[in-house]
């Protein structure tokens, strides 16, 4: 008799591990896709990769790249060298297939895994790009490795998935003006973004603190405008200085191949060129571009300073048109960034040639300077097929006629764009901010200061009620931002962004009745593997840390 309960329990025990936890042959869990997908059906089985699997690919140079991106993926870790054929297989292959009746938004793709291997269906390449970051996020963590890994066996669990994403703007943000990273920063930086499906990364190169591209008529841009004599040490106001240079540019050569990198990873590089203000790097290179001649030098500390491009000066214009020539030659991007955030009035106000101007135009004040300044650049862009993007202060003194608005001091600039039927990018401070603290600053690195857990981030949505349909519609997408007054190290840059970033992916790609902040977390304990896989230095505290008291930015 006790043996027979015995053997009820083992036959009820083994039951019920298989029930609740069929897909644990490699002791892993579920799938764990981030961001989550749309629509996900788990069917019993696996399907394993081995040297013998084909990677069938349709002819075409996108489709190529992205079935070569995939085996590149694919051999480090597995030692497999996967040829990509264009002859069908019928089973032991993964199929990237363009399919225009698969329908959807921008970056729609099917996945089916089954017995045969793996089916990605797409109408455009771009999907079955996000569709080869799902099919990755299928596969054990250890795909992510360097180097050879013997006798491990490369599960993929038997799925449908069909995904769209929700927002079709889907970007991160880098601050390279207060602190530099190398190109091979920039390039992990972009890998991680393909990682989530995210499809933009927003550069911010120019700002008070050094300007960081090459320009090649205006070398002392660089020469002058890239080093800064010292940094302050500690938070803004600690009057500390650390008596060294710092400075760092990148070369033209090197702008067109992270372009060029990004784009074989469906991802569009927006760059910013900061204007009105936010400009000293470039004064100090070219004094007679400000009100008052200077001299002026590179900013050594945080914060918005006085002395701004000079609005009456024509000089300054032509300046631009010729910085922003070649930008436009270095990125093909339909947007460029023109700042616009941060401008003091107070030198415009005493400057005879911006009252000039302001009276020769007919403008009211200083603040529609801004926007004539604004407009007038706005006219350049579009006259070359380009439209601009600023931060929200360019709706003050009355927004350039097709300009999208990224609304950073909350979402009030954004709700006002949208309500006047401009694009708008959402990355709110109160949610977005990823110089914030992340937990605890007792606990954390020196950061600016206010307090974004990663929890506030997910729960964060684009959509203001404030808007009806047709105005929500032109909501593109939110971003995040990360300012670098205080990261001063790649490493630093990746615990902030991350795991961040990861839930803003899923903010921009999941559609908004299938977040679930309890299945994030879930799916993030798999996904933070992956990332230390991937070396990235993610934040692994608590993802819903308290603040413990108001955090004041510094
Ligand atoms: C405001 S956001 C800024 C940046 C700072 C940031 C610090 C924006 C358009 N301007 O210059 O780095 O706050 O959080």
């Amino acid at each position: 008799m006790k043996k027979l309960f015995y053997l009820m329990l083992i036959i009820l025990g083994s039951g019920m591990a298989f029930c609740s936890s069929p897909y644990t042959k490699s002791g892993r869990g579920e799938v764990n896709i981030v961001p989550k997908p749309a629509d996900v059906t788990i069917n019993d089985g696996f399907f394993i990769l081995n040297q013998g699997t084909a990677i069938v690919a349709d002819s075409g140079t996108e489709v190529n790249s992205v079935a070569n991106y995939m085996a590149d993926i694919l051999r480090p870790s597995t030692g497999y060298v996967l040829d990509v054929k264009h002859e069908d297989a019928e089973s032991n292959r993964i199929k990237l297939r363009i399919d225009k009746s698969v329908k959807g938004n921008e970056g729609v793709y099917n996945l089916v895994v089954d017995k045969n291997g793996v089916t990605i269906s797409a109408p455009e390449p771009v999907g079955l790009f996000y569709g080869v970051q799902s099919l990755r996020q299928l596969l054990p963590v250890e795909i992510e490795r360097k180097s050879v890994q013997e006798g491990k066996e490369w599960d993929i669990p038997f799925v449908i998935i069909n995904d769209e994403p929700s927002f079709r703007y889907r970007g991160l943000h880098l601050d390279v003006g207060r602190h530099f990273f190398p190109p091979s920063f920039i390039k992990k930086y972009i890998d991680l973004l393909a990682l989530h499906k995210m499809n933009v990364f927003h550069w911010h190169l120019t700002e008070d603190q050094g300007w960081r591209i090459e320009i090649k008529k205006y070398p002392k841009l660089t020469e002058v405008g890239s080093v800064r004599k010292e940094t302050l040490v500690g938070h803004y106001g600690s009057d500390k200085y650390d008596g060294k240079p710092y400075g760092g540019f990148y070369t033209q050569d090197e702008v067109r191949d992270i372009v060029a990198y990004a784009k074989e990873r469906f991802i569009t590089v927006i760059p910013e060129i900061e204007m009105p203000g936010h400009s000293l790097a470039a004064l100090a290179s070219y004094p007679e571009l400000g009100c008052t001649g200077g001299p002026y030098e590179v900013a050594t500390t945080w914060g918005v300073f006085p002395d701004v491009y000079c609005a009456g000066n024509d000089q300054v214009f032509t300046f631009l048109e010729d910085v922003l020539t070649e930008v436009m030659d270095m990125f093909p991007s339909e947007y460029i960034h023109i700042g616009g955030d941060e401008c003091p009035k107070i030198r415009w106000k005493e400057c005879p040639k911006c009252q000039a101007r302001i009276k020769n135009e007919g403008l009211k004040n200083e603040h529609e300077l801004q926007s004539y300044f604004i407009r007038r650049i706005e006219k350049f862009f579009n006259a070359h097929g380009r439209q601009i993007i600023g931060w929200d202060e360019i709706l003050e003194g009355g927004l350039a006629p097709k300009a999208t608005v990224m609304s950073w001091r909350g979402e009030k600039g954004g709700i006002a764009a949208a309500k006047q039927h401009h694009d708008v990018i959402m990355t709110p401070g109160f949610a977005l901010y990823f110089d914030h603290y992340q937990a605890d600053p007792a606990t954390q690195p020196l950061a600016i200061g206010g307090f974004t857990n990663t929890k506030t981030v997910y729960n964060y949505n684009p959509l203001p009620k404030a808007l009806n349909e047709k105005e929500a519609g032109y909501i593109l997408g939110a971003q995040g931002n990360v300012w670098t007054e205080y990261m001063k190290t790649p490493e630093y840059v990746e615990y902030m962004a991350y795991p961040r970033a990861c839930a803003l992916a899923e903010i921009d790609w999941t559609p908004g009745d299938k977040k679930n902040w309890d299945d994030f977390v879930k799916r993030m304990d798999v996904h933070k593997k992956r990332l230390k896989e991937l070396n990235v230095n993610y934040f692994d505290g608590p993802m819903d840390a308290q603040n413990p008291k108001k955090q004041k930015k510094k």
